[in-house]
């Protein structure tokens, strides 16, 4: 069922005790959606406890809030209403399973992603979204929730990062007017900001980089780049898994590439790629054909098998969807 914007606040009005959630792996617009969100509902009188079970990657760190989520459900806190952001399946939620049993628990499910399964009690999905940003700053302006600066900050962060700073395809007119309503309204510092989540990079995380752009190979008429990260490269340089995430886009920025891929080893026997493609390939099917997922220009999917193995299987893949491309055109 989807939930009009009204509906959204009529919905919550009885009740009291709210958990904002976001997906695992948590990128700006989890966080920035997350922050946002629960600042709304504090607004509104509510009991709120964000939680993600992982840790705030470093970069959005700088968020006002966000030491305030917390890595799990306190014990004492029985709520009433899940709220879920920027999370496509309930499988994917920040939380742990069991959330899914307390007796009487309402969710509601704010999204962007066109795969989400719409999970919730209450869905409000909107596929041509740019980020989940994106529909809870339209979601608020509806509902005359202010937005205080560290709202609007986050709120920034969630359509900046999910956009690539307004350079991927999902960026529409309407993106731009909402990032720069925010930015009007509140003085937002853009290149603050930027350098926050662009330029705070570890020594080790540079260092390792260059071991991995030394792996990357061009295959498939030079229409596909690939790099690795493994195991051994990993030990060396004590990486936190956000700031590897960036690599992927290094062997896609080459000229002529269209789809780029990062391989990297979660440990022996298991393979993480990540997916990036130009206009010309929709990498969400790419990802899908081995049980992952994502956006047309970034997927991702985990593989099982050697490192070796998993690479060559993946190009012999693409190269027969080229060859079926070639044969349809
Ligand atoms: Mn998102």
């Amino acid at each position: 069922m989807d939930l009009p914007f009204q509906e959204f606040f009529r919905f919550v009005k009885p009740y009291r005790r709210f958990v904002v959630s976001c997906h695992i792996h948590p990128d700006g617009d989890a966080i920035g959606s997350t922050l946002t969100i629960g600042a709304a509902l504090a607004q509104m009188n509510k009991q709120v406890v964000m939680v993600c079970n992982e840790e705030v990657p470093n970069v959005y760190k700088f968020l006002e809030g966000s030491s305030q989520i917390k890595r799990e459900l306190p014990s004492d806190f029985i709520p009433e209403v899940l709220l879920c952001v920027d999370c496509a399946e309930k499988e994917r939620i920040a939380l742990p399973a069991n959330v899914w049993e307390i007796p009487g628990l309402q969710v509601l499910n704010i999204d962007h992603h066109i795969t989400n399964t719409n999970f919730g009690d209450y869905n409000l999905v909107w596929p041509n979204a740019a980020a989940t940003g994106e529909v809870i700053f339209s979601l608020l302006s509806v509902g005359q929730i202010p937005l205080n600066h560290n709202m609007a900050t986050a709120l920034y962060i969630a359509i900046a990062t999910d956009t690539g700073f307004f350079r991927y395809t999902n960026t529409s007119g309407y993106t731009l007017e909402v990032a720069s309503q925010l930015v009007k309204e509140h003085q937002l510092e853009l290149a603050k900001i930027a350098e926050q989540v662009h330029e705070q990079k570890s020594f080790n995380s540079i260092r390792l980089l260059g071991e991995v752009l030394n792996t990357i190979q061009i295959g498939i008429g030079g229409k596909v780049a690939w790099a690795v990260l493994d195991q051994q490269m990993l030990a060396k340089y004590s990486v936190e898994n956000e700031e590897t995430e960036s690599y992927v886009n290094y062997p896609r920025s080459i000229e002529g590439v269209e789809v780029g891929i990062l391989f990297k080893e979660l440990r022996p026997g298991e393979v993480k790629l990540s997916w990036r493609s130009t206009t010309a390939v929709d990498v969400s099917k790419l990802a899908a054909n081995f049980g992952g997922g994502g956006h047309a220009r970034a997927a991702g999917c985990n593989l099982n098998g050697p490192l070796k193995t998993v690479i060559a299987e993946v190009l012999s893949y693409i190269d027969d969807y080229y060859q079926q491309q070639c044969n349809t055109e």
